[in-house]
């Protein structure tokens, strides 16, 4: 069989799993999607999409109207199943693998000999064997010889994806050698980029290590950003001054770190090795502090004014996406309101409601404020000059206004 005639059915059709499927359609693959929202299946079918990605919209309508992409509610039989689910933590910082196991068992009833199982979503240590391939093993799958199970994690940034599914390099690691080649041929079909062999282990860390040392750098920004504060240094000139070192590349501070991915992935690394893993868990602590800190300085601002209008920009966890998940932005908003710390006028120019707040246009929050609170450095938002806002109190969280 050519790999272009095979069949793929896609568990999960998010950010990751709707991505990945409408581009597997365009590049003549026959994909099936997967997802629990009868809503999102029915979006998908009429050609249109639920996510905002750029160039997502043009790709899906495409896809879908080759006949090559569908979607509904139940697998289907296929040559490869990805599975590409969310793996949020639980309340103690503990890996919730529930979407991952309810995925492989909604799959089982569907493998058959000679098929590929892929796991794309970012998972602890010892997932893909240990949870994955360990189901379809008690369905009565003979994965040690018939059934390939590989973990090739998704390193794609949001706001850049359909690029990066194509131009990154992936690793790809199998719970067997048969395992990593298969998936490696198949991951060569469609990926520009190096695909690169190890096991599933090696892999499923990998990725956790990419969004760790993240996280690590970005805490180490937060954290200058305290210092220079209570020092009257302006973070951002210092930061740009010591990345002219050759050797030095310090990212930036913001509100805190958001997202689904870095604010989440550096756990599943703590939650296996709590006595060995500290540098990653106070990054994260670092990180996880900064909204209060950030609320602190609204309160301060606050209390000149008689009643203080504070105009939130932003809501969304980055630059010029939709995504509100781990929002350090849309937590900052919402303590906000829960405190009481005076009027709140808030815009995110890339939702056009919530369900909390009453969204406005920017430029009618800046003028209506006597606090501007940037959050996000969204595109529109780097129009705002400091010069416009000296009758107001600025806080630049993101260091975008000159
Ligand atoms: N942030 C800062 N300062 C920075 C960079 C980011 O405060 O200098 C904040 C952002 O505002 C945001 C959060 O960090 O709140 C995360 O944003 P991001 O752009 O760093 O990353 P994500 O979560 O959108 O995507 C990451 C990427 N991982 C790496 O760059 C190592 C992406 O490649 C992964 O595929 C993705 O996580 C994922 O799905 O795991």
């Amino acid at each position: 069989m050519k790999i272009l005639d095979k069949t793929i059915c896609v568990v999960g059709l998010g950010y990751i799993g709707l991505p990945t499927a409408s581009l597997l359609g365009t590049k003549g693959f026959k994909v099936y999607g997967v997802d629990a929202s009868p809503q999102v299946v029915d979006t998908i079918n009429q050609g249109r999409i639920h996510i905002v990605e750029p160039d997502l919209d043009i790709l899906v309508k495409s896809a879908v109207q080759s006949g090559n992409l569908s979607a509904g509610l139940e697998p289907k039989q296929a040559d490869v199943f990805i599975i590409a689910v969310p793996t949020p933590f639980k309340g103690n910082h503990e890996p919730d693998l529930s979407y991952v196991e309810a995925a492989t068992r909604n799959i089982a009833p569907f493998v058959k000999s000679g098929n590929l199982v892929i796991l794309e979503s970012t998972s602890p240590v010892g997932t893909t064997d240990g949870v994955v391939a360990r189901i379809l093993r008690e369905a009565g799958h003979d994965v040690d010889r018939k059934v390939y199970v590989a973990h090739c994690p998704e390193r794609v940034l949001p706001g850049r994806i359909l690029v990066e599914l194509v131009e990154n390099d992936r690793i790809v690691g199998g719970i067997n050698d048969s395992s990593t080649q298969v998936a490696v041929d198949f991951y060569k079909s469609f990926v520009r980029g190096e695909v690169l062999a190890t096991d599933s282990r090696t892999a499923e860390m990998a990725k956790l290590t990419e969004n760790s040392f993240r996280d690590v750098n970005i805490a180490f920004a937060n954290e200058l950003s305290l210092i220079c504060d209570k020092e009257g240094i302006n973070v951002w000139n210092l930061i740009s001054l010591a990345n002219l070192h050759p050797r030095v590349k310090i990212l930036q501070p913001g509100p805190g770190v958001g997202g689904h991915c870095i604010a989440v992935d550096p756990w599943f690394i703590v939650a296996r090795n709590p006595e060995l893993a500290r540098l990653i868990r106070v990054a994260r602590e670092v990180n996880d502090s900064k909204p209060e800190w950030v609320i602190a300085k609204v309160k301060t601002a606050a209390n000149k004014f008689k009643k203080p209008v504070v105009g939130c920009l932003g809501l969304a966890f980055k630059a010029d996406v939709d995504d509100l998940r781990e929002s350090p932005a849309l937590e900052i908003v919402h303590k906000l309101k829960h405190e009481r710390v005076g009027e709140l006028l808030v815009a995110e120019p890339n939702l056009t409601k919530h369900p909390e707040f009453e969204l406005l246009p920017y430029e009618e929050v800046v003028t209506r404020s006597d606090i501007v609170l940037l959050l996000v450095d969204h595109k529109q938002f780097r129009k705002l000059k400091a010069v416009d806002l000296k009758e107001k109190i600025l806080i630049d969280t993101r260091g975008i206004v000159v």
